[in-house]
């Protein structure tokens, strides 16, 4: 599914647009669903609001939340660069949705969690790996994620905030592209200098070996977890090797 360009892209910056691969149907969906969450869980006094004057917001476990979520974190070109990435039995970390509102600043570049918790340098390879939805237009105005193209070969540094790295890109493509970092790059979330929120799923993986973000296997409805297919089963950590206890 991935070309050889793809993967040579992967390597060399860290990482790829895949455009236009969600149809727009769908991404209308995607968003609409995606905003109703936010404001219902604002309203319900459960909104997770981030950045000054909570300009962000972040709707967590989507799994649970439409089967819209299910079967589009099985975006079959999506998991082909995660599977790349992260080897063919890599998991879902978390599935969540990123509203940056009108004047949310940029958030600083940083690279994923648990890789900035390591001592350096860090593993050569990837470890864990971000799946950016546009569910908008991804513009330099509205807040288009940053990266450093390279940056996962920097195995010793950190991007240090209040620095302008000059190199830095921002990735900006059409509605219903998906941008896929490798969690070692440095990148981030820029300012939205628009009048309208930028909305964005956000669908990040690590290799089976890690304990992801959220634990889906308890925070996931028995409901969801008897209709997924082998695929989610497998994502949700079904399948992941037991601990061997005696
Ligand atoms: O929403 C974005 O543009 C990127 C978000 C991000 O970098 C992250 O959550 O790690």
């Amino acid at each position: 599914m991935l070309t050889t360009t793809d993967k040579l892209q992967l390597d060399q910056k860290g990482y790829i647009l895949l455009e236009k691969v969600i149809d727009l149907n769908k991404t209308l969906q995607l968003r609409e669903r995606s905003l109703q969450l936010a404001t219902d869980e604002q309203k319900a006094g459960k909104g997770q609001t981030y950045l000054q004057n909570d300009t962000a917001q972040r709707v967590w476990n989507l799994i649970d939340k439409g089967e819209i979520f299910e079967e589009a974190i099985q975006h079959p070109k999506m998991l082909a660069a995660m599977e790349y990435l992260l080897g063919a039995d890599c998991t879902l970390s978390s599935f969540t949705v990123n509203i940056l509102y009108p004047d949310a600043p940029d958030a600083g570049l940083h690279i994923d969690y648990p890789l900035s918790a390591l001592p350096t340098p860090r593993p050569s390879f990837p470890m864990v790996a971000n799946s950016v939805w546009f569910l908008d237009d991804f513009t330099l105005e509205n807040g288009a994620t940053s990266c450093v193209p390279g940056s996962h070969k920097r195995l010793k540094a950190l991007p240090e905030s209040g620095v302008e790295y000059t190199d830095k890109q921002q990735i900006c493509g059409p509605r219903g592209s998906v941008l896929i970092v490798n969690g070692s790059v440095w990148h981030g979330s820029s300012e939205n200098r628009t009048n309208s929120p930028r909305v964005a799923l956000l669908g990040f993986f690590c290799r089976s070996i890690l304990k992801p973000q959220q634990d889906h296997l308890k925070i996931v409805s028995d409901k969801v977890i008897e209709r997924a297919t082998p695929t989610l089963k497998r994502l949700l950590g079904l399948n992941s090797l037991p601990n061997l206890n005696t």
